[in-house]
């Protein structure tokens, strides 16, 4: 099939799912366009069955707003005809599935009727999207799409409490790719960040509000009064700055590793002993979901799907959001004994194996071909 996928294409999650996927698709003999204002991180090579298609947005002084929607469809427009695109597949409802439905309609008027799909993320509906601003036309768009998919049943159930859904919403799960990570790799290079008696901590993420940065600094701080350690932080946003001055405050800045943001992130997870996710709000977690595949457990809090990733007492623990007396003493549990320590690591590992992207990734071929009948059966009907 040929695919079109819109997407962000920067560091966060649903950009790397978006991304992760269409990899995968084209490995499956797909011939996958992405449609994006700039090449996605984790895109790095691209073939034949990978290309990617630039949106323009000109600069015009009249503006306050560039109109990045406009340019967007009209560049879904061009490349579906083009390249002639049998699906459309957005990721991230804002401001995607409006510009998609935009170009389908145009596309309509020329006698082609593109199926499309749109995946809900998280801060598109839990976020951004329930904004009053926002949210009458996020309804609209989510309604007329072909098939709605969300990466967890969390995110499928707040939507359909804060939205008026018409739509049936499909749960497909975020995943990894096995393929990728092998017990054999062992030259983690652990020495550039740590002691050999130091436990190394990592949090990934975009250093937004919701993710509790300040949560993360405390529940370390506590745990390293307890027993030697190095916490690793990996990421970049609005929360970063704040996050240094606390680590100075508490005196702890060096123990405490600022990378910025990585394109390694394996290499880092390879070295990590715990992982901490005590988000706000998370509409399933893939970060902690790579710490998994890593053979890394999770020190989280139980908000959204978190939940549906890391489960209580076997890959990691999850307490009640901002509890960081729990979540420190849940992180000494699992740190403080060796065996222990070793156990949840291999339990880490087995749980997300469960999400390899072999098991998921025939789900959303099966979605591209309902949205393709239900689009060709409106057309005709
Ligand atoms: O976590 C972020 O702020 C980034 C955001 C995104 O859309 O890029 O992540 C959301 O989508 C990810 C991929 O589906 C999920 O794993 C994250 O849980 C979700 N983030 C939130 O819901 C806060």
């Amino acid at each position: 099939m040929k695919i079109a996928i819109v997407c962000y294409p920067t560091f966060g999650g649903s950009g790397v799912v978006a991304t992760e996927l269409g990899i995968a698709l084209a490995d499956r003999g797909h011939e996958v366009h992405f449609v994006t204002y700039r090449q996605p991180v984790r895109l790095e090579l691209l073939n034949n069955n990978i290309h990617f298609h630039e949106v323009h947005v000109p600069e015009y002084p009249l503006f306050k707003y560039q109109p990045y929607e406009l340019a967007l469809s009209s560049k879904l427009v061009d490349t579906i005809k083009l390249y002639g695109i049998e699906l459309l597949h957005v990721h991230y409802a804002i401001p995607h599935a409006y510009a998609g439905y935009m170009a389908k309609k145009m596309l309509e008027e020329e006698g082609i009727h593109i199926p499309m799909v749109t995946t809900l993320h998280g801060t598109d509906i839990t976020l951004v999207g329930k904004h009053p601003f926002y949210k009458p036309a996020v309804t609209f768009s989510i309604n007329q799409s072909d098939v709605v998919t969300s990466v967890s049943e969390n995110l499928r159930q707040r939507t359909l409490d804060i939205f008026n859904i018409k739509n049936e919403i499909e749960v497909v799960p975020n995943f990894i790719d096995k393929r990728k990570y092998s017990d054999s790799f062992t030259d983690c290079q652990r020495a550039l960040m740590a002691n050999d008696d130091e436990k190394i901590i990592t949090h990934i993420s975009n250093f937004r509000k919701v993710k509790r940065i300040p949560d993360i600094i405390q529940i370390f701080y506590k745990v390293q009064q307890q027993l030697p350690a190095k916490l690793v932080m990996v990421g970049d946003g609005p929360e970063k700055e704040g996050a240094e001055e606390l680590c100075e405050k508490l005196g702890i800045s060096d123990r405490v590793i600022f990378l910025g943001n990585s394109n390694q992130i394996d290499r880092i997870l390879c070295f990590t002993d715990l992982f901490l996710l005590p988000s706000e709000s998370e509409s399933f977690g893939l970060a902690a979901l790579e710490a998994m595949i890593n053979k890394v457990p999770v020190i989280s809090s139980n908000a959204g799907g978190i939940p549906e990733v890391n489960q209580q007492g076997v890959t990691g623990y999850l307490s009640e959001i901002g509890d960081i007396d729990e979540m420190a003493q849940n992180a000494l549990k699992i740190l403080g004994d060796d065996k222990v320590l070793e156990s949840f690591k291999a339990n880490a590992k087995k749980v997300a194996l469960d999400f390899d992207i072999l098991n998921i990734l025939p789900l959303y071929e099966d979605i591209y071909k309902k949205a393709y009948e239900r689009r060709y059966k409106n057309a005709i009907g």
